[in-house]
This record gives structure tokens, C-alpha cells and sequence, in this order.
């Protein structure tokens, strides 16, 4: 299997020593496990502590806390290089660091990130993200998981869904409202434990991809959080929710630009080793249409996925971008897997080579961190407001 860089731009010293290092983990660590991780739906513990030693844990935390301090870039170019080698392993990284530690070290006070971010930096935690529930998935205000002021704090009621990292998580960001009339107004966040008397887990969900992302719902029965649990000012929890998930939006566009290039990487030499008709089919011009194609493709999502986190690192408006990203990675992502599998004929059909479980990871990348359909909105309402000058 060959690993190519594909386009870039820009990319300091540092970008790239990060990139290699990311890369030469993925090859040597990740992706020898990526089979049985799919197989066998098996959660990958023992690559943590190396992950966390490598900073791949705490790439949004600050140095004085143990973090790696990583740009939004760098922290693309980690994602994109797991995918690559394994969809799962990708995601467990992105949603502990986009979804959990990322709110927690940009809304959190200093006592919230020195008792949560420095144990996800250093791999002694892991952590999720709580906003969906059974029936709210894309109108995320219409939450219903209830809290409660209390004197010495706050008591939650209510059921949580979809929850990647779920049944391995030890720290949850989780929304809550107190008032389900007053829309995404009454919604707050919170930061907790997940070994607290009241949650209980489900069952892990048996999923399509992925599989070794371990996903399940959360049950908080009259569970009681410290008044110090609260995540930002109470009622402005919707907006972190939101400027939470433009940035765990970049991350899936990465995880879907890793996911496309692994299976252009493998189709790519299938296709110089499979023969057909007398010559390599790699030499037919069906073969090199769908090839171009899927490189284009490749490559287009990165430049929008890293234009989206470039614009993040300025400090800039960036909720579009990050929108735009993950549409076109994560429809490129399924369109890439599904050439490559074509491309392997009947042997892509079957689960001795990697082509079927490329198509199967990309597929949750058009829909988890907001639907496609989700994106398009985004998308389309802030041009319109953009628009308006
Ligand atoms: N970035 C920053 N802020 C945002 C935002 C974004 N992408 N989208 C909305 N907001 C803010 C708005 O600025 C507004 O805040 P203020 O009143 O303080 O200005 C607030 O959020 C409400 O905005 P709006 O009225 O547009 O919210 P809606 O209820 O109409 O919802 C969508 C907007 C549909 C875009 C939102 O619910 C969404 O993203 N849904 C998908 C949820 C999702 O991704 N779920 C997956 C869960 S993780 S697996």
C-alpha cells in the first residue's frame, strides 16, 4: 500500500513533523489492528497511553496542562492520517477532543480544566459528548433531558442517544434544560464524571461502520452534579453546543478526507496488480476515470477541511466553512469508497479486503455532527446573511 501526501499548501516545519509522526503511528500501530477492530467491534484500549504520549489526546489542551497545544490544522492532519488507517480509531480521538475536551478548555473556568482536560491529556480519562437524545437529533434545542437547581447544586433527569466513546467514557460534556419552552434558551451545559450515582449505559449500539467506535445511549436518573458542573453561563448552553460542533465538524471532514484516501490508496494498487484483459487494469480508461476522480475528490476536501481550519486558528467566523467541509468530505468520502470498491470487483464485495469497510466507515460521516441536510442549512443560511452585507 502506498501512503501519499496528495495537496496541501502551506504547511510549516512543524505541520509536517506532526503529519509524519501521526503517519508513521497510523502505518506501524493502527493500522494493523484496523481489521479485528471492524471484525471483532474492538475497542482499541491499548493504543491510548501511546496516543497520549504522542499529545494525540490533549491536541486542544494548553501546554500547562499537559496538552499538545496543537493547531486546528495540526489537529486535521492527525485526524485525517488515523483515518486513513482506521475509521474507529479516528473517531474516538476526534469526538474526545472536538466534542468533550475542546468546550471544556474554551468555556470551562481554570478549576474545570485542571480537574478534566489534564486527565484527557494524559489518557487517565476519555471523553464524550451528550446532546442527542431518542428523539432529537437534528433539532438539537428540542432537548428534553431535564436539570434542576438543588441547594448544592443541580439534579439531571433524562436519556441521552448516539453517544460515541459512551460505554468507555469516564468525563461528559452534557446539555440539559430547565425550560423546554423557552427553545434552545433554556438549555445549559454541563461537565461531569460518568461514574456518578443514576447513569447507567445501554447497551453498545451494533452498527453499519465504525465498529470499533464503541457508541450507546446514557440514562441520568435524578443524578446530582456540583454547582461547579455547569459549563459556561447557565442558559447559553445551545451556543456552546454549536461553537462546539463547528469544530468537531472540521475533525469528521478530516476523518472523511483519511477514510477516502485509504480506500484510493488501496484501489489505487489493487489496480496496478489486478490484470484484465492482457495489461494491468489500472491501464483501462474506465479504471483511470474513476482514479482521477477520486483523487480530485480527495484532494478538494482537504483544501476546503483545512481552509475551514485555518480560518478557526485566526480567531475568524468560521461556522460556514467548517459546514462546507464536512458536506463535501463526508459525500466525497462515500462517493471515494464506493469507486474503490468498484474498482475491486467482486473481490471488494467480500471482507478479505479493506474496500467493503471503507464504504461502511465513510457513510456515518454524512450524517453524526450534524446530517448533510444539516450542513446544507448551515451553509445556505449564512451565505443568505452574509449576503446581506
Ligand atoms: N455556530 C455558532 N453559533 C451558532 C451556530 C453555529 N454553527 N448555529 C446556531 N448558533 C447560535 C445562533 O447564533 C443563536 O445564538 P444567539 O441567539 O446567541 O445569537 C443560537 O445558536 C440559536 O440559533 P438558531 O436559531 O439558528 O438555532 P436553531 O434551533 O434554528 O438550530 C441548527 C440551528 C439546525 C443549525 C442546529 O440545531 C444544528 O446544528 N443541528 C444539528 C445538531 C447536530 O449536529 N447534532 C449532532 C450531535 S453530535 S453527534
Amino acid at each position: 500500500m502506498t501512503w501519499q501526501d496528495g495537496t496541501n499548501f502551506g504547511l510549516n516545519d512543524d505541520d509536517i513533523a506532526i503529519r509524519d509522526m501521526a503517519r508513521a503511528f497510523a502505518r506501524e500501530k493502527v493500522y494493523p489492528l484496523a481489521e479485528k477492530i471492524d471484525a471483532e467491534h474492538y475497542f482499541p484500549r491499548e493504543l491510548l497511553p501511546e496516543m497520549a504520549s504522542l499529545g494525540f489526546l490533549g491536541a486542544m489542551v494548553p501546554e500547562s496542562l499537559g496538552g499538545s497545544e496543537l493547531s486546528q490544522v495540526q489537529y486535521c492532519i492527525l485526524i485525517e492520517e488515523l483515518a486513513a488507517a482506521c475509521a474507529s480509531t479516528s473517531i474516538i480521538v476526534s469526538a474526545h477532543n472536538s466534542l468533550c475536551v475542546f468546550p471544556i478548555v474554551e468555556y470551562g473556568t481554570q478549576a474545570q480544566r485542571e480537574e478534566f482536560a489534564k486527565p484527557l491529556a494524559s489518557g487517565e480519562a476519555l471523553g464524550c459528548f451528550a446532546l442527542s437524545e431518542p428523539g432529537t437529533g437534528s433539532d438539537a434545542a428540542a432537548l428534553t433531558c431535564k436539570y434542576e437547581r438543588t441547594d448544592k447544586g443541580f439534579v439531571v433527569r433524562g436519556a441521552k442517544n448516539w453517544i460515541t466513546n459512551g460505554p468507555e467514557a469516564d468525563v461528559c460534556v452534557l446539555f440539559a434544560t430547565n425550560d423546554t419552552s423557552s427553545g434552545y434558551k433554556g438549555v445549559s451545559a454541563f461537565v461531569h464524571s460518568l461514574h456518578l450515582d443514576g447513569i447507567s449505559r445501554g447497551r453498545p449500539e451494533n452498527k453499519l461502520g465504525i465498529c470499533g467506535s464503541p457508541t450507546c445511549a446514557l440514562q441520568y436518573d435524578e443524578v446530582e452534579l456540583p454547582a461547579t458542573a455547569l459549563l459556561g453561563e447557565e442558559g447559553r448552553g445551545f451556543n456552546v453546543a454549536m461553537g462546539t460542533l463547528n469544530g468537531g465538524r472540521t475533525g469528521v471532514a478530516a476523518q472523511a478526507v483519511g477514510i477516502a484516501r485509504g480506500a484510493l490508496e488501496h484501489a489505487l494498487a489493487y489496480s496496478k496488480e489486478r490484470k484484465a484483459f492482457g495489461s494491468a487494469i489500472c491501464d483501462h480508461q474506465s479504471i483511470k476515470n474513476y482514479l482521477a476522480d477520486m483523487v480530485n475528490r480527495v484532494d478538494a476536501a482537504r483544501l476546503l477541511t483545512h481552509s475551514a481550519a485555518f480560518k478557526k486558528d485566526q480567531g475568524l467566523r468560521y461556522s460556514r466553512e467548517a459546514a462546507m467541509a464536512k458536506l463535501f468530505a463526508s459525500e466525497a468520502a462515500t462517493w471515494v469508497a464506493n469507486k474503490a470498491l468498484q474498482i475491486y470487483g467482486g473481490y471488494g464485495y467480500v471482507k478479505d479486503y479493506p474496500a467493503e469497510r471503507h464504504l461502511r466507515d465513510a457513510k456515518i460521516t454524512e450524517i453524526y455532527e450534524g446530517t448533510s441536510e444539516i450542513q446544507r442549512l448551515v451553509v445556505a443560511d449564512t451565505l443568505l446573511k452574509e449576503s446581506e452585507g
